[in-house]
């Protein structure tokens, strides 16, 4: 096995354990060898988490357990953040994201959050466990091209419809793009919901951002 394929497992392990330590130092020794920041990411980091959530399913790992997952992965997005963020892009539009009110789940969202400032966007992250009317205010203050809502849970997902409903009620909704996600949302939950999309992932974020927003041509450059 390759030093670089011992560096992708390792960073599995330590993020399934829970292990921050080990998990900032592997990340460090990756990038010092010349891994991609992505590589890292995509390769060994979320499939650990998506592991941790299998885990959970079945009964074999508690909330602490994935708390412990989320916080080792933490730290290895700390140093990943600006390697991935940083393009020094012109500002392309801004973009304001946040968990919506009742979640909490934030890994997800900070990802997308990542890869738009990466595209050049200038993200307004409102955290998590955000209500409607912060949803508004935002929109209000920062004059966004597109807001984003990101949900984890089955039954935060209808959050989605109460926000648009109070962005409909301010008379905002024809001044933004809203786009939706997380683990549970799908296509047909967003339309169900009157978003203008649905993204899977953070890259797919970017690129119906843009599309949204009438940068299409970007996204093919
Ligand atoms: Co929770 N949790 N959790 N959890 N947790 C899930 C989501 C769950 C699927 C686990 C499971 O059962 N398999 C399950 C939800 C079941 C359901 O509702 N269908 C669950 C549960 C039940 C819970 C609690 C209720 C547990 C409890 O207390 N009994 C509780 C709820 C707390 C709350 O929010 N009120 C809870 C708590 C937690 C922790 C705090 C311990 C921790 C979160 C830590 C944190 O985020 N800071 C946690 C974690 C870590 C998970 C899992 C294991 C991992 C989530 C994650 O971050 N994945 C998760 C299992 C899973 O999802 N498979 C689980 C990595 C991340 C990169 O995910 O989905 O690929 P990914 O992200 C994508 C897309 O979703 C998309 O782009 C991202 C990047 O590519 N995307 C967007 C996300 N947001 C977007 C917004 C957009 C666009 C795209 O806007 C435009």
């Amino acid at each position: 096995m390759s030093r670089q394929e011992e560096i992708l497992d390792g960073l599995y392990e330590h993020t399934l354990n829970g292990e921050v330590t080990p998990v900032v130092e592997l990340t460090q020794e990756g990038l010092a060898f010349g891994m991609e920041p992505l590589t890292l990411l995509f390769d060994a980091l979320i499939p650990a988490l998506e592991e941790v959530g299998r885990l959970f399913e079945i009964g074999e790992y508690f909330v602490p357990e994935m708390l412990i997952s989320a916080r080792a992965m933490q730290g290895a997005m700390n140093i990943l953040k600006p390697l991935i963020a940083e393009t020094g892009a012109k500002p392309i539009g801004t973009f304001v994201m946040g968990t919506v009110k009742g979640d909490i789940h934030d890994i997800g969202k900070n990802l997308c959050n990542i890869m738009l400032e990466g595209a050049g966007f200038v993200v307004v992250d409102l955290g998590v466990n955000v209500p409607p009317d912060k949803f508004v205010a935002a929109i209000i203050e920062h004059q966004p091209q597109a807001v984003g809502m990101s949900a984890f849970l089955t039954t935060t997902m209808p959050m989605f419809k109460k926000n648009i409903e109070a962005i409909k009620e301010a008379g905002l909704r024809d001044k933004v793009k809203i786009l939706v996600g997380g683990a549970p949302v799908t296509q047909e939950y967003a339309e169900v919901v009157g978003a203008d999309g649905y993204a899977p992932d953070a890259s797919s974020t970017v690129r119906l951002t843009k599309e949204l927003i009438g940068l299409t041509e970007s996204v093919a450059s």
